[in-house]
């Protein structure tokens, strides 16, 4: 990396003005990332690298701030479909307070001379100087007010819970490290009620259960509330047992501490909107928008709801007291959102 510093110096004195340098030898989250390791480590686990970063989708300001970054080329559908997994990474600031003041969700950051890490099983891109001889690590904002991708949407069974008492009653595993490919990237799941509360590390991990398979541990995963914004305690105030959710989204993390006896995925929500309560154009209430509900519609086409405090059995979308085409439009829209 010195030689990156040199070369800037140089293109100071030549052009009297700051130009950085294109970081030649910068990684992809996307080579940081992807493993074939049975534990799911980073290849480049340990070393000082430089990396071309991705757009953030979510900044924590605690007292080690984070930023979570999204490279969306590796998650442009014509590169690598709408599930490109392997994408996202977690950059975690040791100056503490200040060095990503000025850097917002939406910005493209690339760094320089940071360090990968394997911390309790999640991979991070520590900004630190952990050594006096070490490079100072630094970053680039490329360009901001990018759009930030939306979260994949996955069925619960590719992100399972753990397993309890695999080596005594507080101990959590998960079978497999299937999931990994999914490390700190932004999920959507659907249809799910809480069925547990108080568990893991931090007794804050609840279960969300797949609402249409409630007996099958397959079809659940964990989440918890630490990164939200908007948490009262531990949780946020629509955590407790039995509350529906008809989507749950968050960025999903790996905790591990084998020594402790734990090793389990998390689904990370980090603000209100994270949680779908209800779907609108759900007409007949079971999360999905589909022919069903257009038949509940098409029984009020025309309707006026003055009197009907069910507002035409949800058919006046619009809530203007007449189903018409406006609430067509808007179904239709819902409708259509479900299907890609
Ligand atoms: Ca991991
Ligand atoms: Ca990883
Ligand atoms: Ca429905
Ligand atoms: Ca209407």
């Amino acid at each position: 990396m010195k030689k990156v510093l040199l070369l800037t110096i140089l293109m100071f004195l030549l052009s009297g003005q700051w130009v950085l340098p294109v970081l030649g030898d910068a990684l992809t989250i996307f080579d940081i990332q992807y493993s074939t390791d049975p534990d799911g480590s980073s290849p480049k686990n340990g070393e000082v690298i430089d990396c071309v970063g991705g757009v953030v989708v979510h900044k924590r300001i605690e007292s080690k701030p984070r930023l979570i970054l999204y490279d969306p080329i590796i998650r442009d559908v014509n590169v690598q479909g709408d599930a490109g997994c392997w994408s996202a990474i977690q950059v975690k600031d040791w100056f503490y307070y200040g060095s990503f003041n000025d850097v917002a969700v939406g910005d493209w950051v690339e760094f320089y001379n940071v360090t990968v890490e394997e911390f309790r099983g999640t991979t991070f891109l520590q900004y630190w100087l952990d050594n006096p001889d070490d490079s100072v690590p630094g970053f680039t904002i490329v360009s901001s007010n990018n759009s930030v991708p939306d979260p994949v949407k996955v069925n619960l069974n590719e992100i399972t819970s753990p397993v309890e008492d695999v080596g005594g009653p507080g101990d959590w595993y998960v079978n497999d490290h299937w999931a990994e490919k999914y490390e700190s990237m932004r999920l959507e799941i659907k249809d799910v009620v809480i069925t547990d509360m108080d568990n893991g590390k931090a007794d804050d991990n609840y279960t969300l259960q797949s609402a249409a398979e409630l007996n099958d541990p397959n079809f659940s995963c964990w989440a918890a509330d630490y990164m939200n914004v908007d948490k009262i305690g531990d949780y946020h105030p629509y955590v407790e047992i039995g509350q529906h959710f008809c989507t749950v989204r968050g960025i999903f993390e790996q905790y591990t501490n084998l020594v402790e006896g734990w090793d389990y995925y998390q689904l990370l929500t980090t603000d209100t909107g994270d949680f779908l309560t209800t779907q609108p154009a759900d007409l007949d209430g079971d999360c999905d928008v589909d022919l069903l509900d257009y038949g509940h519609f098409s029984q009020y086409w025309l309707a006026e709801c003055y009197s009907d405090p069910n507002l035409c059995g949800g058919a006046d979308i619009m809530t203007d007291d007449v189903v018409n085409t406006d609430d067509l439009g808007e179904f239709v829209y819902y409708w259509l959102d479900g299907t890609n």
